[in-house]
């Protein structure tokens, strides 16, 4: 209840702050973007994770203005390494009842007019239960977002319906394959299989994939071995705040 109304304090101070987790080229092992978390820097509880004020904003009606402040900030920290080229995208994700509740692409335009920001390369990351609760809709607000230029990625890919004509129709631009397909690869030839049929999958229809969630050297190179370069997870990095990404960037090649 307190924390709740702190919330509300927190963002007009500007407490919630992107950080950043790598997403690496496997091959060459540098960052190319980054997916963007967010983190509430509390005056007193210290970094407070999205698991526990997500709810709070979302009972307060606060995702739209979280959303926005974080978008914008992440734009405007990463819009100089975009342009310089040394990143390439930042991925951003979106709550449920935000996706629901419409409007998405006049937020993110708004952003990326205030900002500067190239739209092509902002990825938005839905999930596929966001798009089953009512797929016209979700048709219609990712063809917003196609003409915008941003991207789209379906996050945690694997532990949903993971629904194969529902991706072929949709303007998709990026799988997420969730950390539970990756730590399953360990199991066995079936388990790898099935990684592989999605690899394949995701080929035919030329989306691109990121596997999450890689914690060892044998995920990342039996992954890289099956064809998936883009990686993320702590095996490459944790989410981390700006000045970690600008330090771990200038120490690349
Ligand atoms: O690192 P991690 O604990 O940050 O993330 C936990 C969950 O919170 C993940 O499902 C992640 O997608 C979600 N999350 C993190 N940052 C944001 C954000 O800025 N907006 C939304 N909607 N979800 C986020
Ligand atoms: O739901 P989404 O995929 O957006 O959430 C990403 C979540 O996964 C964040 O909470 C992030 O901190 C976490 N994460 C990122 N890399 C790893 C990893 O290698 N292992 C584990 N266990 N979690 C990870
Ligand atoms: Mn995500
Ligand atoms: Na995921």
């Amino acid at each position: 209840r307190i924390l709740e109304l702190e919330l509300v304090l927190a963002l007009d101070r500007g407490e919630i702050l992107p950080w950043y987790q790598p997403i690496v080229e496997s091959i060459s092992g540098q960052a190319k973007g980054v997916e963007v978390l967010a983190r509430w820097h509390h005056p007193l509880r210290g970094v407070v994770l999205p698991s526990l004020f997500l709810p709070l904003a979302e009972d307060r009606r606060l995702l739209g203005p979280l959303f926005t402040q974080i978008l914008q900030r992440a734009c405007t920290e990463l819009g100089p390494l975009i342009k310089a080229g040394r990143l390439s995208y930042v991925s951003v994700n979106v709550s449920p009842s935000q996706f629901r509740s419409g409007g998405l692409s006049a937020l993110i335009q708004v952003v990326l007019e205030q900002t500067g920001f190239p739209p092509h390369a902002l990825v938005v990351e839905i999930t596929e239960d966001m798009i089953m609760a009512d797929m016209s809709r979700a048709a219609r607000e990712l063809d917003e977002l196609a003409r915008l230029g941003v991207r789209v990625a379906l996050d945690d890919f694997g532990t949903g319906y993971s629904n194969i004509a529902s991706l072929s129709r949709l303007p998709i631009n990026w799988l997420k394959l969730d950390r539970s397909l990756i730590a399953s690869i360990s199991n066995g030839h079936v388990e790898q299989a099935i990684v592989r049929a999605v690899l394949d999958m995701a080929r035919a229809l030329k989306i691109d994939v990121v596997a999450e969630g890689i914690e060892t050297a044998a995920q990342a190179a039996w992954l890289t071995k099956a064809g998936c370069m883009r990686h993320q997870g702590f095996y490459y990095g944790r989410p981390a705040p700006l000045a970690v990404l600008q330090s771990s960037l200038a120490d690349e090649p």
